[in-house]
């Protein structure tokens, strides 16, 4: 039998058919009839099967630390976890309870939403997603300049001309902040229909070989890229001459990028100022441009301010919630267009108590501020909901040693990770396979107004349970009613569950009769700016940021022989499929990877040691001719070869949003043969 079904890894949210032979998973591949992925899968989704089957499997609770750790049934171990949580309550109060929500639970609809809404009823504040250790300056700037956090600017991929993308791979990464699936055949398709791309990247990327142009920018110097452009826009673009009409601070944004000087620009980018001034004339002459960062910007020491003249470049150039330029997509199930956001001039709460200098915004705390919480002891019990902290957060050994001196820890996981590894309690989830879903939480990330529904395509094996019913059956136990109607473990309650968002979507009939995704339109425009911006108007004026890139300009940062670049791999995600391969496929192996020149002059080692200020790491050297030679790729999400062991929370935090210095960490590489 072949169900259609989409696959949950990834924002792309590719189409999936599964052929299902009486209760196993046979194969896996593309949907053709999906109108955005169009029958294209990567090896991650077509390995789901394995995954379902997989020896390695949690497929029931345990309890217990290290060696004591000893499988339980589901009552006991949720009734353990319960004991715990209300003695924590009772003793220390809600903010001893807290939360890391990551990569493995964006998209569990009904479990994600299940387990925010627990936290939130026993009143704890202590809420962690990977959101601050991947890219807090995207809200950050949202908010500061469009008044609301989750603004997320959209390629217009069939209207506009020119695309820029800044430290991001969609080839690879199928996307940062905007969902990419079938990525080669969109960016063909919109050069064949005369759009150009472009790459600023100091690694020649996978989409870098299929731009038009390519900048292999020096790391960390894509915001004089874009003050230089800003500053040249404003006198020759003719939307500039009604910026006033669009936008407040326009006087104080020209007199902050009137400092990107020409030759200071080139010299501290290494792009030739020809090659600038090519990019500006691309600029002019189509009019409105996307331009979209990934993780290079936004784990990088000047992401902040990158992103905020990003945002000024679409500005200025009148690209923001107009054809051609980028769009906002209220989405399909949550209908931004609709709702009373909750605007905000960005003014930040205080941290947590240990940490009060990382502040909290967008109803989180900064994952830097997590260990520092567990040191302090003002967590007792955490509770990884879809994470594997030990390979995301910085400073892996306090994060280990962190970990380990939790009172309960407890992990929701499929398979078992270097934080299961430390957990007092296991709780293991279905998979995806095994429930029914919504394409909900990167609903407004879509490149259309669209939306999926689908069913489990298999019943759970084993005793794995859904997420949702974890959190409701704790509830249950502490006498909170988490969820409005009975918490039976069925099918039916999962549904019932999903279809409170269905019901609010753009036309629910649709959505639950379409076996693929269901599309209400492409680009809307104008509801933004109508509905969201203060006084209809973008603030430019966000002063902290005009007063940082003067500061960054006037004290430049001494030149680096040598940096740690994120990268991200095809076959992985994070830390998940190491061990997963789809049938006949290879796994992905760990390695340290420099340009031809860096790996000669140590003298071709197969080891090599990369040493930061704060750690060091070895394996395998891999020359790669795409690097520049100060560049270092080390992807995260490997055991033993950690990236969070070269980087800290300890220095070099943004002090704006928390976040870690991840992109552009200073290191050395030494033979280790
Ligand atoms: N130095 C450095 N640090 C980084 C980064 C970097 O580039 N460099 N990248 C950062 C970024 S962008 C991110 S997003 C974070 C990633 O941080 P995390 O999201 O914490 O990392 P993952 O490895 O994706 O962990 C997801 C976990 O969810 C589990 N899982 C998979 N499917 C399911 C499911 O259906 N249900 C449940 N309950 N669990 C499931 C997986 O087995 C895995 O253990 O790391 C960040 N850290
Ligand atoms: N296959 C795969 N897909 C994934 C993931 C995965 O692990 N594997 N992870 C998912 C997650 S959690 C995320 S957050 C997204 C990330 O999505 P992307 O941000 O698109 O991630 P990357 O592919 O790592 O692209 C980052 C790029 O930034 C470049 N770079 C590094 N430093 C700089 C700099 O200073 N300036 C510029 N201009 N470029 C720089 C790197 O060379 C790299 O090409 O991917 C998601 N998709
Ligand atoms: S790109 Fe790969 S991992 Fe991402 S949704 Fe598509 S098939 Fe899944
Ligand atoms: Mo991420």
């Amino acid at each position: 039998m072949d169900v259609q079904t989409f696959c949950r890894v990834c924002n792309a949210m590719c189409g999936l058919v599964v052929t299902v032979e009486d209760v196993v998973i046979a194969k896996i591949r593309g949907d053709e009839t999906h109108a955005l992925s169009r029958g294209y899968t990567c090896a991650k989704g077509r390995s789901l099967g394995v995954l379902h089957h997989d020896d390695r499997r949690l497929n029931q609770p345990s309890v217990g630390r290290g060696d004591s750790r000893t499988l339980s049934d589901w009552d006991d171990a949720l009734d353990d976890v319960a004991d715990r949580v209300s003695a924590s309550l009772t003793e220390h109060g809600p903010d001893s309870i807290a939360m890391y929500l990551a990569s493995g639970s964006a998209f569990d609809t009904a479990g994600r939403r299940t387990a925010e809404r627990f936290l939130t009823l026993i009143g704890s504040k202590q809420k962690y997603t990977a959101t601050t250790i991947d890219t807090p300056s995207k809200p950050l700037i949202a908010e500061l300049v469009g008044g609301w956090s989750g603004l997320t600017p959209l390629w217009d991929h069939e209207s506009s001309k020119l695309l820029l993308l800044f430290g991001s791979n969609p080839v690879v990464s199928h996307g940062h902040s905007n969902a990419m699936p079938d990525p080669v055949r969109r960016f063909r398709e919109f050069q064949d229909n005369g759009g150009a791309l472009w790459v600023i990247d100091p690694r020649r990327t996978e989409t870098a070989a299929l731009a038009d142009h390519h900048l292999q920018v020096r790391p960390g110097s894509d915001w004089l890229i874009l003050g230089w452009l800003v500053r040249r826009l404003l006198e020759d673009h003719p939307a500039a001459a009604t910026l006033n009409q669009r936008a407040t601070g326009a006087e104080s944004l020209a007199a902050t990028v009137a400092l990107f000087d020409d030759q200071l620009v080139s010299t501290s980018c290494d792009i030739a100022i020809e090659s600038l001034e090519a990019l500006l004339g691309a600029v002019l002459s189509a009019g409105r441009v996307s331009a979209l960062t990934g993780t290079g910007v936004s784990m990088s020491a000047s992401a902040n301010v990158t992103e905020y003249l990003l945002w000024a470049f679409h500005i200025v150039t009148d690209s923001y919630d107009t054809p051609g330029g980028m769009w906002f997509n209220p989405g399909y199930l949550l209908r931004l267009d609709q709702r009373d956001l909750p605007l905000s001039d960005g003014t930040p709460e205080p941290g947590p108590k240990s940490r009060p200098d990382l502040p909290r915004r967008f109803g989180e705390y900064p994952c830097s501020a997590l260990v520092p919480e567990i040191e302090a002891g003002n967590i007792t019990t955490l509770i990884v909901v879809g994470g594997n902290p030990v390979t995301a957060l910085p400073d892996r050994d306090r994060t280990l040693a962190a970990l380990s001196s939790l009172s309960t820890l407890v992990v929701i996981d499929v398979l078992p990770t270097e934080t299961t590894g430390l957990a007092t309690h296991v709780l293991p989830a279905v998979d995806q396979l095994e429930r029914a879903d919504l394409t909900w939480l990167l609903d407004s990330f879509q490149l259309a107004v669209a939306a999926q529904f689908t069913e489990a395509v298999v019943q759970p094996l084993y005793e794995r349970r859904p997420m949702w019913w974890m959190f409701a059956q704790l509830a249950k136990r502490l006498g909170l009613e988490l969820l409005p109607q009975d918490t039976e473990l069925n099918d039916e309650t999962e549904k019932r569950l999903l279809m409170q968002l269905v019901d609010r979507s753009v036309d629910p009939h649709s959505l639950m009769n379409s076996p693929s995704l269901t599309i209400a339109s492409g680009a809307v425009y104008g509801w933004v700016t109508a509905n969201v911006l203060p006084s209809g108007k973008w603030r430019l004026d966000a002063l902290a940021l005009q007063e940082e890139v003067v500061d960054r300009l006037e004290n430049p940062p001494r030149r680096l022989t040598s940096v740690l670049l994120p990268s991200r791999r095809l076959k992985l995600m994070n830390s998940q499929f190491r061990d997963i391969a789809p049938p006949g496929g290879t796994l992905e192996q760990p390695a340290i990877y420099a340009s031809p020149s860096a790996v000669a002059a140590l003298g071709h080692p197969k080891l090599v040691t990369v040493t930061s200020p704060f750690g060091a790491v070895t394996a395998r050297l891999l020359p790669d001719q795409t690097l520049r030679d100060d560049s270092v790729v080390l992807t995260h999400g490997w055991g033993d070869a950690n990236v969070c062991a070269l980087t800290s929370a300890a220095t070099g935090i943004d002090s704006l949003t928390g976040m870690v210095l991840q992109s552009g960490v200073e290191v050395e590489l030494r033979a280790a043969d």
